[in-house]
């Protein structure tokens, strides 16, 4: 991790917490073609693939690939033939919405007591607590539902030593991982939810985990001028689990959160940032690997250093790979989005790069809504 200590919560306010978490257990997609999603998120991203569920052991419904990057981990599941309520929600999801994040797992120390404290709080509860265990061990599960079709899975892993849930057998990597690690952790996963929600979900996110809101926000003022999106972010005490939620805001142009909300139909995960302590080796190797990232213009290279000052690295290296920076009072980030990673302009990912501060770029949302919209012009969307 790069340095987050000038905001962790002191310990006195940390045994208080209504709501404890370990941090992001999993990001778990349902798409289309799963062994092929796994491939990709191997050679482009440069992922580890760990675990497989499949009819090859036992799953005769579904089949499930777990990758890995550090502490990151995404499961990618497909449906192979639907039978159960489960198996028809994961085909639907797919019909509906096309490739997509239908579970922000969480890992709390004690799935039964989350989930008791969530939904007497006001959250729905999808699965009762119930344990499933193998060879490895016994998990605790539980699950409550968020904004669109998306749910929190409540992981109690409690000392579970198999390579990632009962049901799943270890599994080679596909290809051979990339020497040097592209990323190492979740850092944070936004929500577009619709126009006038945004609101609601914050507050369901104080009452339900007892989160509670960072200082930054995007109001009326950025939004009309030209983001077009209403942004507040909740979080954990511990800054481990953060969430930005968006809203589409009425501006000049047609909102990219309305495009999303459009083509995804409905509320939905729209990117999950990840967070890596060598930005620019990051980015060489996922360019390198066909990644597309959002384009900057060399004029946002030509001012940057009257704002941004000094960073680690040479300004003409960020304008070659195109990658932002953003500096408040605690330090500064680096970071650059990829376009959307599947045919709907839906989801996508930040890579970035955090020295001191805890903030999510705002001093970039002009160039990089201004980079946006040319996408949205270009899918005749704007
Ligand atoms: O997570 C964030 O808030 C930043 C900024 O469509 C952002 O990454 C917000 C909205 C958006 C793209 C990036
Ligand atoms: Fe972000």
């Amino acid at each position: 991790m790069t340095e987050t200590t000038h905001h962790t919560t002191p310990s006195t306010a940390r045994e208080a917490d209504p709501f404890p978490v370990k941090g992001m257990d999993a990001v778990v997609f349902a798409v289309g073609n799963a062994k092929q999603a796994a491939h990709y998120y191997s050679t482009a991203f440069g992922m580890k693939l760990v675990a497989y569920s499949g009819p090859e052991n036992g799953s005769r419904e579904t089949a499930s690939y777990v990758l890995t990057n550090g502490a990151a981990r995404f499961v990618l599941t497909s449906v192979i033939k639907a039978s159960t309520d489960r198996g028809r929600f994961l085909a639907e999801h797919v019909a509906e919405h096309g490739d997509g994040v239908v579970d922000l797992a969480i890992e709390v120390p004690d799935a039964r007591a989350a989930y008791a404290y969530a939904v007497e709080h006001g959250a729905r509860g999808i699965e009762e607590p119930h344990e499933v265990k193998d060879d490895h061990g016994v998990v605790v599960l539980a699950a409550i539902a968020t904004y669109g079709k998306t749910r929190h899975t409540l992981v109690e892993r409690s000392g579970y030593n198999g390579p990632y849930l009962p049901g799943f057998v270890a599994a080679d990597p596909m290809v051979e991982p990339p020497a040097k690690r592209t990323f190492q952790a979740i850092d944070h996963c936004v929500g577009n939810v619709e126009l006038g929600k945004m609101n609601e979900w914050v507050a369901f996110y104080n009452k339900v985990m007892g989160f509670t809101n960072m200082k930054e926000f995007v109001g009326d003022d950025i939004a009309t001028e030209y983001s077009a999106l209403m942004s507040k972010v909740v979080a954990d005490g511990t800054l481990k689990v953060k969430f930005p939620i968006n809203e589409p805001a009425i501006a000049k142009k047609k909102s990219q959160i309305d495009e999303y909300l459009e083509f995804y139909g409905g509320a939905g995960v729209q990117h999950i940032a990840l967070a890596t302590n060598d930005i620019v080796a990051t980015v060489r190797s996922m360019r390198a690997n066909g990644v597309q990232f959002l384009d900057t213009p060399d004029s946002y290279y030509d001012t940057l250093g009257e704002w941004a000052g000094e960073t680690r690295v040479p300004v003409e290296t960020l304008r070659e790979l195109k990658i932002l920076v953003d500096r408040d009072e605690d330090g500064y980030l680096l970071q650059i989005f990829t376009k959307p990673v599947q045919d709907r302009p839906t989801v996508f990912f930040e890579m970035i790069e955090r020295h001191g501060s805890m903030g999510f770029g705002k001093g970039n949302f002009k160039a990089l809504f201004e980079a946006i919209e040319r996408e949205q012009e270009k899918r005749g969307n704007l």
